[in-house]
């Protein structure tokens, strides 16, 4: 089978947002905490210092992902904040640093360990560098504030150090299956930011660079503008599109009548970085229509499940995989 087959073939994933922004569990925001409430990074700094997951057991959870009926996973090796869950030679800002654990490693091992194929989730943007020239972005109600004009900046440093991490990601885990890049948008005239077409990551050069290095990995659509919603027919760089939140209302195809592979991302609750005041889950029978939806369209559905600060999935997260599983157990091929 192509990397494509294979990755159709499996329609189901769990995603994994997991970082400091689980210490903050701040329901405004999530993961985005740090732009919602405008953190600086000094701000920041406490819940990179207090995120320890010291009951994260990958081993267990995905035995829990496995028996659920998942077939590959998605984990976050570094998200919008530039926290890196990964042992890095370009930077300190990383749990191998702080609590001395590659969590990206442990959680390869684990999954693998029991048949499933591992995903890395990288962000293209970072508020962290120094280079990057903001940690605003589009939903922060104050976006100029948050640009740092002040400072002078390198875009081609933070390109440097975006390639040589994926490089990294890419050469030190043994066989990646998928690369879950995040993500490109229109950005503000006068944000600082170089216009985001889709060649300001040097798209081109990444995407061969991860072929070289991968040539089984199938990638998302989103080094290119407009990448999350479910209009999209047509994928410029990567393998597949990435509706967000959404189910697409039909089979997507190219203007020429081509079936378009893509891939639903949605969240178990209303969140993707872990908020325990987040209850709002969907039910197991939801997620299974969902599924259903999703294959009988020629779609993949990813499921995001995001480990609290400590590392474990809240005991709701836990019931539904258990329920997943019960279902799975009737109606899985062999
Ligand atoms: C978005 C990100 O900004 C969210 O935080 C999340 O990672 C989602 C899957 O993609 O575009």
């Amino acid at each position: 089978m192509t990397r494509l087959e294979n990755f159709t073939h499996d329609r189901f994933g769990l995603f994994m947002h997991f970082g400091a922004y689980s210490v903050a569990s701040e329901p405004d925001g999530g993961e985005w905490v740090r732009s919602t409430k405008q953190l600086t990074i000094e701000d920041y700094q406490p819940y990179v210092d207090q995120f320890n997951p010291v009951d994260f057991e990958p081993l267990e959870i995905a035995k829990k992902a496995k028996k659920a009926g998942f077939k590959y996973a998605v984990m976050t090796a570094k998200h919008h904040d530039g926290f890196c869950l990964f042992d890095s030679k370009l930077t300190d800002y990383s749990t191998a640093h702080t609590i001395g654990r590659d969590l990206v490693r442990e959680y390869i091992e684990a999954f693998r360990s029991v048949g499933l194929k591992v995903g890395i989730y990288y962000s293209l943007l970072d508020w962290h560098h120094p280079d990057f020239p903001e940690y605003g972005d589009i939903f922060a109600p104050n976006r100029h504030n948050l640009s740092r004009k002040d400072v002078p900046k390198n875009f081609d440093n933070y390109l440097k150090y975006l390639h040589g991490q994926v490089r990294e990601l890419m050469t030190n885990y043994g066989e990646i299956n998928n690369l879950w890049l995040d993500f490109s948008y229109e950005n503000e005239p006068d944000s600082g930011l170089p216009a985001m077409t889709d060649s300001v990551w040097h798209a081109d050069e990444l995407i061969k660079m991860v072929r070289e290095l991968q040539p089984n990995v199938v990638i998302n659509n989103r080094l290119s503008i407009n990448n999350i919603s479910s209009e999209v027919n047509e994928i410029k760089y990567g393998d597949y599109t990435s509706p967000e939140q959404i189910i697409p209302p039909k089979t997507i195809k190219t203007d020429q009548g081509k079936l378009v592979p893509w891939e639903a991302c949605i969240t178990i609750n209303d969140h993707w970085g872990f908020v325990a005041q987040d209850h709002n889950y969907k039910d197991a029978r939801t997620l299974i229509y969902t599924l259903v939806e999703c294959v009988s369209k020629n779609g993949n559905l990813i499921i995001n499940v995001a480990p609290s600060a400590k590392g474990t999935f809240s005991s709701e997260a836990d019931h539904i995989l258990s329920d997943l599983a019960d279902w799975m157990t009737i109606n899985q091929e062999s």
